[in-house]
């Protein structure tokens, strides 16, 4: 369907031109101030949006503020403004104040983020917003038609994310293409082309402009425009807004715009840019066009434009002048911000009445349990769903490469449990916008071995949500993961661990439970919170007799960072998790046996936070300590432990702080190679007569 927006009358267009025009005179002072501001050292970054102006602006023209949702591209000042965003606050941005609304002085300048006018905190890492962006829309879908509490959305409000065309070049721009697409959001795709990414030029990093390289994606309508037409931006954005708002599905604009200053104060363009094409921008700059466009019209003077330009800069450099004087962060609230956990009370011992259940068995009740509870939950994968919505009434339904999802579709419907692309950053970066946008999504990563396409939207994007928007946003998210090897077969691509990786990513909470009972407790806290946790399920402890537990009754939540005393003990404490816990008792076994020796054995089963009151009360008892993991050793969570546990205990150690993991290398495919590379019960008794020994 066409769309054929109703043309403004002369005198409506002219107002929004010379108000824009001055806007654009106020966004290109920023930049200048800015730039002049780094040179004295009161500002220590800057990255422009010269040359862009008049396009955001005639966009802006369409889009509504605290209504639509933006996830925005750091040359967009001009949008911001526009949204309402002052430029007092851009500048208290730059200075680092500790009243910058966007971040606290955290971020650097041109990192947008302002709750009320529904702009969400920025990353650096180009390209990753496309993804949590089309989760903010696919979470507009899902709050329309429902009552949740916290989350609302309008009728027709879309989604904006912008991006260079040196971005689009990132694979999860793509396969943000991809969903957007698939699912027909309500998303507008801004690609502002300004022909370098730094000093790349376009065509040599993509074969074709990028108009012509979606055309392939059905569903998703392109509009190339001129962006440094204000005229041309304005008109084309309305057409494109209205069909994305009509929900005909998403929309992008592809638009040239230029670049008149270096890429950020750091860069120096004439470097790599002739003169010619330098001065070739200079007299297309879209400020001067539209200029010379209004005082053409008869719209304005050349006075008029030239106070037009003196009034924004005037209201720049007072702005600048109040930005100095704005109060500094101080370093002591660094800490704030990184999470929010909960207060969870010590339930104590579970019941013993409850059914007993195995460990992967226990996820999948406390899984239907809280999508029951809470219809904020959704649990989105690959094959987390049973089977598609016309089959399955005659289907079994297969509920996720180990059983955990199964039935979960079939009770609450697929909008709340569904298949995604076999896309690791898809599955995690749509469940970031889904958090922000107030849902609480529950992706599953089908295997840890292929955490890592996700690794930018876990770390960059979910993890520092709270922090870099100064606690504005949260990214509350229960990501799923079965990890681990001790499978005879698993290979190097079937048996990884790595939760060290993720234990050195603030912001991220990691639990790691070696039974039903615990992964219950676990899980239910993990829905509790309000920050991202990786909840990470052992998949040889799945179906082991040795999980089983009885079913703790409603309500039994476990807080945060508390591990457990698995078995008391006087001569030895050993410090685990996850499937070495059992084979730690089997060491134990072992030793009494031998020597009569008493091993207490402390099982984390919380990675971040960790408890490290309970490993020091024990410590205290046994004077001897090993930590065990099955993690590769070299860097593993235990050299942390260790750590800790040689500054904080020393005075109580009789012997070295011994230290148990896999080799340094891959876990191979072969049983015999495979037993030799990960922690036995036989390495786990060694360690434990030397310190008994010691
Ligand atoms: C993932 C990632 N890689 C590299 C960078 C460093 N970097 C910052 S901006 C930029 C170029 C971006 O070009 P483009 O998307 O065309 O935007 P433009 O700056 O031209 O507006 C690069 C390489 C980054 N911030 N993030
Ligand atoms: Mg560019």
């Amino acid at each position: 369907m066409a769309h054929h927006p109703d043309a403004p009358s002369e005198s409506a267009l002219a107002t929004e031109a010379l108000a824009d025009l001055r806007t654009a005179h106020v966004s290109r002072a920023l930049d200048d101030r800015e730039i002049a501001l780094q040179k004295q050292s009161r500002v220590f970054f800057q990255i422009s949006g010269a040359g862009h102006e008049a396009l955001l602006l005639g966009l802006a023209r369409s889009l509504r503020a605290g209504y639509d949702w933006f996830f925005p591209y750091y040359r967009d000042r001009a949008l911001m403004l526009a949204l309402g965003v002052t430029p007092y606050e851009m500048l208290l941005q730059a200075v680092g104040s500790a009243d910058d609304p966007a971040s606290g002085g955290r971020q650097m300048p041109c990192h947008w983020g302002n709750r009320d006018l529904h702009v969400v905190s920025q990353t650096s890492a180009t390209g990753s917003q496309c993804l949590p962006a089309v989760g903010c829309a696919e979470a507009t879908r899902y709050i329309q038609g429902r009552s949740l509490p916290g989350a609302e959305a309008h009728g027709d409000e879309l989604t904006y994310v912008s991006l260079g065309e040196g971005a689009t070049s990132e694979g999860e721009f793509w396969e943000s293409l991809n969903t957007a697409c698939r699912l027909h959001l309500p998303v507008l795709f801004l690609v502002a082309d300004n022909g370098y990414a730094i000093s790349v030029r376009s065509e040599d990093q993509s074969p074709a402009p990028i108009s012509e390289m979606v055309a392939g994606f059905r569903g998703l309508a392109v509009t190339k425009v001129d962006g440094r037409d204000w005229f041309a931006a304005r008109e084309a954005g309305q057409v494109a807004v209205a069909r994305v708002r009509a929900a005909e599905g998403p929309g992008l604009i592809h638009a040239t715009v230029t670049r008149p200053y270096s890429h950020s104060a750091a860069d120096t363009q004439a470097k790599y840019r002739p003169d010619s094409e330098l001065q070739d921008e200079r007299d297309h700059d879209p400020i001067t066009l539209l200029e010379r466009a209004v005082i053409a019209r008869g719209w304005a003077t050349a006075d008029d434009v030239a106070q037009l330009r003196a009034d924004g800069q005037a209201e720049v450099a007072a702005a600048a002048k109040a930005a100095m004087a704005a109060a500094r962060p101080s370093p002591t609230t660094l800490l704030s911000n990184v999470t929010a956990l909960p207060a969870i009370d010590d339930p104590g011992a579970p019941s013993t009445e409850g059914e007993v259940v195995a460990f992967g068995e226990a996820i999948r009740r406390t899984l239907h349990e809280a999508m029951a509870a809470d219809e904020r939950i959704r649990v989105f994968g690959e094959d987390v769903a049973d089977a598609p919505v016309e089959l399955i009434g005659q289907l079994e339904g297969k509920g996720g490469v180990f059983g955990t999802t199964l039935g979960l579709q079939r009770d609450f419907g697929v909008a709340r449990c569904f298949n995604t692309p076999l896309a690791e950053a898809n599955i995690v970066g749509r469940a970031v916008g889904q958090a922000i946008r107030g849902l609480k999504p529950c992706p599953e990563i089908q295997f840890f071995d292929y955490i890592w396409t996700a690794m930018q939207q876990i770390k960059t994007e979910a993890a520092t949500t709270r922090w870099r928007s100064n606690g504005a946003y949260s990214c509350p998210m229960v990501l799923r993961v079965p990890i681990g090897g001790y499978l005879a077969g698993g290979a190097i691509w079937h048996s990884q661990s790595g939760e060290s990786i993720f234990a050195h990513i603030p912001g991220l909470v990691v639990m790691y439970p070696s039974r039903a009972r615990d992964a219950v407790g676990m899980l239910r806290a993990a829905f509790r919170c309000d920050d991202p946790v990786l909840f990470l399920e052992h998949k040889h402890l799945l179906r082991q007799p040795y999980t089983r537990d009885p079913f703790p009754e409603e309500g039994w939540v476990l807080p945060l960072g508390k591990g457990t005393i698995d078995q008391a003990g006087t001569d030895l404490t050993i410090v685990t998790y996850g499937a070495t816990v059992e084979r730690s008792r089997r060491a134990s076994l072992l030793l009494a046996e031998e020597q009569g020796a008493s091993i207490e054995i402390i099982d984390l089963r919380c990675l971040i936070p960790w408890d490290s009151d309970l490993v020091a009360e024990s410590v205290q008892r046994t004077s001897r300590v090993l930590v065990v993991h099955e993690d590769i050793r070299t860097a593993g969570f235990g050299g942390e432990v260790a750590a800790w546990i040689a500054e904080a205990c020393f005075e109580h150690l009789d012997a070295p702080v011994g230290r148990v993991g896999a080799l340094d290398c891959h876990v191979a495919y072969e049983p015999t190679l495979e037993d030799a590379v990960l922690p036995q019960v036989a390495d786990i008794a060694e360690a434990a007569r030397r310190a008994l020994a010691y």
